[in-house]
């Protein structure tokens, strides 16, 4: 069953057992009208110039429409849907800035589920699907969702300043479609994710960054979008786990304590900009990580819990790694495979790094600081070089070294 087929029938379902088949949104649709929909009223509430509308779709209510979107209206919409909103033709919800949305029942487009510009407010607490997307919005938008998002293309797609906290699903569930691509497609912002982010076709979590097709490297590089932050204690799983724009030199701060995983073999690209990773308790990357140019850190708080077989790449640049919960003298052994590196430390745990130049250990007192030449072979292991303890205690390593053994 493919997308359109499966809005079809989910908007089909709720008519048995409605016997009236009249316009059943009151008063009828005007600029700043407070509506009440019952019942099915089956040519949608469209109007593209109204503003200031505030929409209840009650629950066994169904607003369907055909021929155009569902809901089709201007600046400042309010929606509290408990019922089925859907369109077989457009868009279920179509409107311009400052839509503030509320969904506990089902949201079905199909083009976009949800058409919304800057400034989206989206708590969703039942299902959206779009045939195309599944929610669009524009800059500065937040969402906050307990439920279920999909599309064929982005499931969800914001622009610059976005904000996400996902409990639930959100999912490109590409089977077929003309343009499929990431779960959550976003220019720069926050994610937290304590659900699921899935992508069948393309990255879960794509930072694209806005920049010109046409653009030069030099250009590119002065790009500030494509910043962001990455908290997940859940799943993100896509093509790549995390992506970004690789012609930007956007910084992103990842912290995971779950899965985050790329079935190409890329769980991380995070090409330009000092980009951070840190990997606490939990923590399951499931392919490679590419941390591209610039000065870039990767830190390892783990508690000796096993993590991946896969390879950290700190890429160009001067790239730091470190290890919260050892010592060096924790290291039980080392060997070089080309230019990768294998740790392997005295609990069992294993990583492969490829291009860190420092190698940084916490210690009772502060930080051992290594330089990769600590792992040459057949040169006796060298006394730390730096004591960096202030300058790396933005890390969090001394103080949490000290807090475990206190
Ligand atoms: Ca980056
Ligand atoms: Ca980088
Ligand atoms: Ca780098
Ligand atoms: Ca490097």
């Amino acid at each position: 069953m493919n997308i359109k087929t499966l809005a079809l029938s989910c908007a089909i379902l709720p008519l048995s057992g409605l016997g009236a088949w009249a316009a059943n949104c009151t008063p009828a649709l005007s600029a700043g009208a407070t509506i009440t929909c019952t019942g099915s009223t089956l040519d949608g509430l469209v109007s593209g110039s109204l503003d200031d509308v505030t929409i209840t779709v009650e629950t066994g209510a169904l607003l369907s429409n055909t021929a155009d979107h569902a809901i089709k209206l201007d600046d400042r919409i309010t929606v509290t849907n408990s019922g089925v909103i859907t369109s077989s033709a457009k868009d279920g919800i179509n409107t311009d800035k400052d839509l503030h949305l509320v969904n506990r029942g089902a949201i079905i487009g199909a083009d976009e589920g949800v058409q919304a510009d800057d400034r989206l407010l989206l708590d969703n607490y039942g299902t959206i699907i779009g045939a195309d997307e599944g929610v669009e919005g524009g800059d500065d938008s937040a969402i906050y969702n307990e439920g279920t998002i999909t599309g064929v293309d982005d499931a969800v797609q914001l622009a610059t300043g976005a904000y996400i906290e996902n409990h639930g699903t959100i999912a490109n569930v590409y089977a077929g479609g003309t343009d499929p691509q990431d779960a959550i497609d976003l220019d720069d912002g926050e994610i937290f994710n304590l659900g699921t982010i899935t992508s069948t076709y393309d990255a879960a979590i794509d930072f694209d960054a806005n920049v010109a097709n046409d653009a030069t490297p030099a250009e590119a590089a002065g790009d500030a979008f494509g910043q962001g932050y990455v908290y997940n204690t859940g799943t993100i799983a896509g093509k790549q786990g995390v992506t970004t724009d690789h012609r930007a030199n956007s910084e992103q701060y990842i912290e995971t304590y779950g899965l985050i995983s790329g079935w190409d073999g890329t769980a991380l690209d995070l090409y330009g900009g000092e980009d951070t990773v840190y990997l606490g308790v939990g923590s399951v990357i499931d392919g490679a990580s590419f941390f591209g140019t610039g000065d870039d850190y990767l830190i390892f708080d783990l508690s000796g819990a096993a993590l991946t077989t896969d390879l950290f790449d700190g890429g160009d640049d001067f790239d730091t790694v470190s290890f919260t919960d050892y010592l060096f003298a924790d290291i039980a052994s080392f060997s070089w495979t080309n230019d990768v590196l294998e740790l392997v430390f005295n609990t069992g745990f294993t990583t492969y790094l490829s291009s860190w130049e420092r190698y940084a250990f916490a210690t009772d007192t502060g930080v051992d600081v290594y330089d990769v030449s600590a792992f040459l072979p057949a040169v006796p292991v060298p006394a730390p070089f730096v004591m960096l303890g202030s300058a790396l205690g933005a890390f969090g390593l001394i103080r949490r070294r000290r807090a475990r053994r206190a």
